[in-house]
Formats: structure tokens, C-alpha cells, sequence
């Protein structure tokens, strides 16, 4: 399933399934190709529980302002996906409101001001259907959009992400959100070790912690992209339009 330049392959299917040339991408830690009609955006967790005062986020005693600073990069990425007509996945952290789908480790894990299904100003805290469990307003998905909902970090675990990409005809995934580290590592290395081509866009992605942030994108692209690759949206725009 999975061919690209460097093992010959050098066309891949359009949407139409008629031929069109692969795009590269100037990445590190070298140039990225994915077949236009097989790639997919991924836009991770990019909830106001997150992002916002109040959230998740927040109540794990993070500067939640870091994180607000990527959504118009985010949105130009989502932006150009819409503008070739190509799949945008939505991802959201949350469990169900009896907590059934919450390992009590996780409810449990460190020491913050509200625990996940406590009430907060956003509504109870990482709950399916309240405003802190929505994606902020300016990356909102529009009809046709896939919307997953996932307990963990990864979006592969307990979703239906991967069937989601099969049907599709999806191999190579285009990476943003939140955060670098915790989420967008995760869902990288489960999409690695099923097959998956990644390219995590560097300012559409960013950590409570700037030094998270740059090891992880340095230990993914390490050792001949190990994980993936990333790349500056800028040059995905380039590519695109060349
Ligand atoms: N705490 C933290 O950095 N992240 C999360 O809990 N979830 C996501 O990364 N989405």
C-alpha cells in the first residue's frame, strides 16, 4: 500500500483516479511526497479546553496563551485543505459524561485545581457537548468533516479513525494541533506504526512547553525521520501551489 519516490513510485491517484504527480515538500529530515489524493489533515484537539482560560489545559497549571497563538496558522492549513478538496479530520479529547470511558488513572493523574467531569467555567471539564469540549469557533469543522472523539491521546486508540482512513484511501497524513508532545506525538507514532507517511507542520502545533516542543519535533525526525517528518506551513504551501 505504501510506495513513494523513493521505492520508484513516482505517480499517484487523483481524487478523479486519473494520474497526477506526487508534491514534495521541503521537510526535514529530508523532502516529503505524498500522492494529492491520499492525504489527509489531521488538526488534533483543538478544543477550548485546551486553548482556552478556565479548560483542561488550565487546571494542569499551563499558560493556555502559547496555544491560542497557532489557530491562524491552523486555519490556513485547514484553509488549503478545503481549497484542493482534500479530507480534514477533526480530532477532540472528551469522555462521556458517566466518566465510563475515563480510566480512573487518568481522572486521578496529578494535582489539578478541577479533576476531568468536575464543573468549571466552561462547563464540566473534558465532557462531550460542553463549550470546553468544543474546537474553537475559527477552526470549527463544516459539514462533511470527519469529527473524532477520542479518550486518549492518540486518535487511533478507541475511535474510528483508522477505518475512517481506509475508507477513505488515505496513506499519508498532514499533522496539526495541540500539543506537540502529548497528543501530536502520540497519534504520530500510532499512525507510524500502522503504515501511515506523517508530516507534522511546525507552526501549527505548539506545547505548554517551548523545550517539549522542539524535542519532540527533533526525536520524530531523528534517525531518518523515525517517526515522520515536519516542515514550516509555508513550505506545504509552496509545494502545493508549484
Ligand atoms: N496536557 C497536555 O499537554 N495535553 C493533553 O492533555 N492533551 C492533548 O495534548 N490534546
Amino acid at each position: 500500500m505504501h510506495r513513494n519516490e523513493r521505492d520508484g513510485e513516482i505517480f499517484g491517484l487523483a481524487p478523479d483516479f486519473g494520474i497526477a504527480p506526487l508534491i514534495t515538500v521541503d521537510a526535514a529530515p529530508f523532502a516529503y511526497s505524498f500522492p494529492p489524493g491520499k492525504a489527509a489533515l489531521v488538526v488534533i484537539d483543538m478544543q477550548r479546553d485546551f486553548v482556552e482560560p478556565g479548560g483542561f489545559g488550565e487546571t494542569l497549571g499551563n499558560d493556555v496563551t502559547r496555544l491560542q497563538a497557532i489557530i491562524p496558522t491552523v486555519a490556513r492549513l485547514i484553509g488549503l485543505f478545503r481549497e484542493q478538496g482534500w479530507p480534514v479530520i477533526h480530532t477532540r479529547e472528551g469522555h462521556r459524561p458517566d466518566l465510563g470511558d475515563c480510566p480512573p488513572a487518568k481522572r486521578g493523574r496529578g494535582n489539578p485545581t478541577l479533576r476531568i467531569g468536575d464543573d468549571g467555567p466552561m462547563g464540566r471539564i473534558l465532557i462531550h457537548g460542553e463549550p470546553g469540549h468544543g474546537i474553537v469557533d475559527a477552526l470549527a469543522p463544516v459539514d462533511g468533516e470527519i469529527v473524532i472523539d477520542k479518550p486518549g491521546k492518540g486518535a487511533f486508540y478507541a475511535t474510528s479513525l483508522g477505518d475512517d482512513l481506509a475508507r477513505l484511501g488515505v496513506t499519508h497524513l498532514i499533522v496539526a494541533g495541540v500539543t506537540t508532545e502529548v497528543c501530536v506525538q502520540t497519534t504520530m507514532r500510532e499512525a507510524n506504526d500502522r503504515g501511515f507517511d506523517c508530516l507534522l507542520i511546525e507552526d501549527a502545533t505548539e506545547s505548554y512547553f517551548p523545550e517539549f516542543k522542539a524535542s519532540a519535533l527533533r526525536m520524530m525526525t531523528a534517525q531518518g525521520g523515525i517517526v515522520g517528518w515536519s516542515a514550516p506551513l509555508a513550505a506545504l504551501e509552496a509545494a502545493v501551489q508549484r
